[in-house]
């Protein structure tokens, strides 16, 4: 009886020991957490491009990484929105991604919509590089992206420092000129 205990011991006490001795990595794997690519492939008439997302470590920022053609040269604002659904064009995809209920802000701020990217920039050629490493996007988990959309706007983002209501909903980005679903994809 004194055996039995005693080994029961050993074995809670060494399982215990495995767990703390497994790095953080795989402590915080999720089984469902096995996206690591996404991508979005915009064509809205004369706005189009492909952007590719992709996290390579569990403690790396969400980079989001492409081109986007068609633009009118200067910045636009540019963001993650609820849903992927473009079945009434870029205005069905809802608005900007705001899973923990706060106010729009520039990607700098922590009090942001998660899918506040801020501005991309257009060239006189009308193209936009983006390359945008982001600590709020997740590829996978309750908050994940995957299957909502990215939506270019005409307008730059004022970021919330507009001074006006819609400022903090919106950034005043206006109009939806380029929108697409984001999808899982193969990590290159
Ligand atoms: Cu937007
Ligand atoms: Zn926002």
């Amino acid at each position: 009886m004194i055996t039995l205990l005693f080994s029961s011991i050993l074995v809670l006490v060494s399982g215990i020991w495995v767990q703390a001795a497994q790095p953080i990595e795989s402590r915080n794997h999720v089984p469902d957490c096995e996206i690591v690519a996404a991508i979005c492939r915009m064509h809205n008439g004369t706005v189009n491009g492909v952007i590719r997302l992709s996290k390579q470590r569990v403690t790396a920022p969400v980079t989001v990484t492409g081109e986007i053609r068609g633009l009118s040269p200067g910045l636009h604002g540019f963001h993650v929105h609820e849903f992927g659904d473009l079945s009434g064009g870029c205005a069905s995809a809802g608005g900007h991604f705001n899973p923990y209920d706060k106010r729009h802000g520039s990607p700098r701020d922590d009090n942001r919509h998660v899918g506040d990217l801020g501005n991309i920039e257009a060239g006189a050629d009308g193209v936009a590089n983006i390359n945008i490493a982001d600590h709020q996007l997740r590829l996978c988990g309750p908050i994940s992206i995957v299957g909502r959309a990215i939506v270019v706007h005409a307008q730059r983002d004022d970021l919330g420092q507009g001074g006006n209501e819609e400022s903090l909903r919106t950034g005043n980005a206006g109009a939806r000129v380029g929108c697409c679903v984001i999808g899982a994809a193969r990590l290159q």
